[in-house]
């Protein structure tokens, strides 16, 4: 039994003159709601949360503590929730977040939903009100129908309401999280719970700890056969690494089937570093050329959504020219957007074995002339990027200051990169190269802004590494109070921000001359002071050269440090790559 549940309450205690030692010695251990969680979780293998504190889960976080869990408290319940999410996308373990009632709920819901769109796992635990009472909404402290809201935004949402129940509970939400798809769960757990007592065996009793929670699931030898058969009659074939492959962690059998089979691939944004990002096979460089030309694309673990045009239009051109095999856990991702001509539905691990198995001596090879006209697309696009990445300009541009942080990457691979913006996200991602596996995190699928400090902090906490985090100024602000949680912790975070005075430019102006245009801040900020507030260190720098110096510093050192990069105000373009996706009026204004 663990010292938790090792818990002595005699219910009358208070009351009671002092018990003879033979009395004591006849009481029954018991243990109580607060207990079991921990010991359901500890059982399971969390080692960490992330959440803010207050009442309902104050004491538990506490005892979470004791215990040895490691608690990260937060400023904010989002920056906690996405801390949770990246971690659970770093280790497959559902990242766990613990919230207070009904705003520190609702303030961890956007996190969760976003996890549960990423195909994170993660877990939101909210303290909840008394039931009764919310349910006759008689206007109990913090009240809200927390489990219904939550229920349309997560893969799977519990409420336990007896502490008997709280292992299967931590159970069914850990199984939800990370089997299948990975997402966000909701797991409720009323105040009145955790005051609950129970004998201290039953207790022990009640805990699952989950076998076998993300199964293998190996693709029907028909699926296989199709698929292969298909890859074989290419004559322009291509691979696309999603984030997917990066969650399955099979590194060494994703970079065998690329190399086996000699087909140029392109990594999706968080895929990028599964192979190196100057390997031979990249055809990130050529990625336009790639999407519009190849005849079959093998898809692996990314989805057909927006951020590859749907699989079809003009950058997949002509209409019918492609042919689709999906790999990927959830079944009906196939034909989502386009047809797929050979689903193969399984996890990557499982299924990148099955077809490197295909890939022998009946392989055909791939024909020469589409690697030999990638090639040649690739050095005329890493070449004119080279000359825009030189410069050591002052005021710096995106590119001079990305071919400094592109340097420090090089030389620091291990180092994991957070990214958000609009330009300082666009251009970091196509210029910064990537050598290693999950090395890359970013606003995923949504463009959602405000992941930065969670991510990086949880980056930190989860790998012991060091994290650069790139940051537009806007960005930034979404979640900059965290500042304070990574001096708390001391964690070795280098945070630069791209400060161009501004979301997408810091030019705009209110036509009427009343306030500051709509997209613009205070210019000048020196956003490095907050850093100094909280023991940190922060640095200005005006030039590409300047800024190595500083973010090798403080690599080198490992000390929280926040670099205000100024970036010309008039160097990015509107929402960065994905200007087209803005809406423009067209009636003129009337006099
Ligand atoms: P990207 O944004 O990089 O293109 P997406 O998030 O669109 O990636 O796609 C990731 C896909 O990977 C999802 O459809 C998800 O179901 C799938 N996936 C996640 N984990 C696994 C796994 N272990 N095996 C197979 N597919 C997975
Ligand atoms: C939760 C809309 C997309 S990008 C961005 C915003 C506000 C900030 C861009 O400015 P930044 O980058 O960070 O300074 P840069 O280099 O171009 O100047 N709210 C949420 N998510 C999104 N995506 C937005 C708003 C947006
Ligand atoms: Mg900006």
């Amino acid at each position: 039994m663990s010292t938790a549940t090792a818990l002595k309450v005699h219910p009358e205690e208070a009351a009671l003159a002092p018990i003879p030692d033979a009395a004591v010695q006849a009481e029954p251990e018991l243990t109580d709601g607060f207990h079991l969680v921990i010991d359901a979780l500890k059982l399971n293998g969390i080692e960490t949360i992330y959440g803010v504190p207050g009442i309902p889960i104050t004491d538990l976080g506490r005892m979470c503590q004791a215990e040895g869990i490691r608690v990260i408290s937060f400023r904010h319940e989002q920056n906690a929730g996405n801390a949770a999410a990246i971690a659970g996308f770093l280790t497959k373990k559902p990242g766990i977040c613990l919230t207070v009632s009904a705003p520190g709920f609702l303030n961890g819901l956007t996190a969760l939903a976003n996890a549960t769109t990423n195909c994170f796992p993660m877990i939101l635990i909210s303290g909840s009100s008394e039931r009764e009472i919310v349910d006759l909404q008689q206007g109990d402290y913090e009240e809200m129908d927390q489990l219904a809201i939550a229920k349309p935004l997560c893969k799977a949402a519990f409420r336990v309401l007896h502490a008997e129940d709280i292992g299967i509970g931590v159970a069914r939400a850990i199984r939800a999280a990370v089997s299948g798809r990975p997402g966000g769960v909701y797991l409720d757990l009323p105040a009145k719970l955790f005051g609950q007592v129970l004998d201290a065996a039953k207790g022990e009793a009640s805990l699952v700890k989950v076998i076998d929670a993300a199964p293998e699931q190996i693709p029907a030898p028909s699926a296989v056969k199709r698929a292969l058969d298909l890859l074989k009659s290419a004559k322009k074939p291509l691979i696309i690494l999603g984030k997917g492959a990066a969650y399955a962690q099979a590194d060494d059998d994703i970079r065998e089937l690329v190399e086996r089979s000699g087909i140029p691939y392109i990594p999706m944004s968080m895929a990028k570093g599964l192979l190196p990002d100057n390997h031979p096979l990249s055809a990130g460089a050529a990625r336009s050329t790639v999407l519009k030309d190849s005849d079959v694309v093998l898809l692996l673990g990314a989805r057909l959504n927006w951020l590859l045009s749907h699989g079809k239009g003009k950058q997949w051109g002509e209409p019918g020219s492609k042919k689709f095999i999906q790999v990927d856990i959830e079944p009906r991702e196939m034909d989502s957007n386009v047809e797929i001509a050979a689903p193969l539905v399984g996890d990557i691990g499982s299924v990148v074995k099955v077809l490197l198995a295909g890939i022998d001596s009946s392989w055909p090879g791939v024909p020469s002339d589409w690697t030999s006209t990638i090639n040649a697309k690739k050095e005329a696009n890493i070449s004119k990027m080279a000359a825009k990445l030189g410069k050591n300009a002052s005021p710096m541009d995106f590119h001079g200051a990305l071919g400094a942080l592109k340097q420090v990457i090089k030389e620091r691979p291990d180092a994991i990169l957070v990214n958000e913006g609009a330009n300082t996200l666009d251009l970091a991602r196509g210029v910064i190269d990537m050598y290693q596996p999950r090395k890359r995190l970013d606003v995923g699928t949504w463009g959602v802004m405000g992941i930065g400090m969670g991510f990086a902090i949880a980056a930190a906490v989860e790998t012991g590494k060091p994290v650069l985090a790139v940051e537009g100024d806007s960005a930034f602000g979404f979640s900059g109070m965290e500042v304070e949680t990574i001096c708390r912790y001391n964690l070795p975070v280098c945070i630069v921000i791209f400060n161009n005075n501004g979301i997408y430019r810091g030019t705009d102006v209110d036509p009427t001359g009343r306030d500051p245009g709509t997209t613009v801040f205070v210019p000048g900020s020196r956003y490095d002071k907050m850093m100094e507030a909280f023991g940190g260190v922060g640095v200005n720098v005006t030039t590409p050269d300047e800024l190595k110096r500083a973010v090798d510093a403080a690599m080198d050192s490992g000390k929280p440090t926040l670099i205000n990069a100024e970036i010309d105000p008039e160097a990015g373009s509107e929402s960065g790559n994905i200007g087209s996706l803005n809406p423009q009026s067209v009636v003129k204004k009337k006099k």
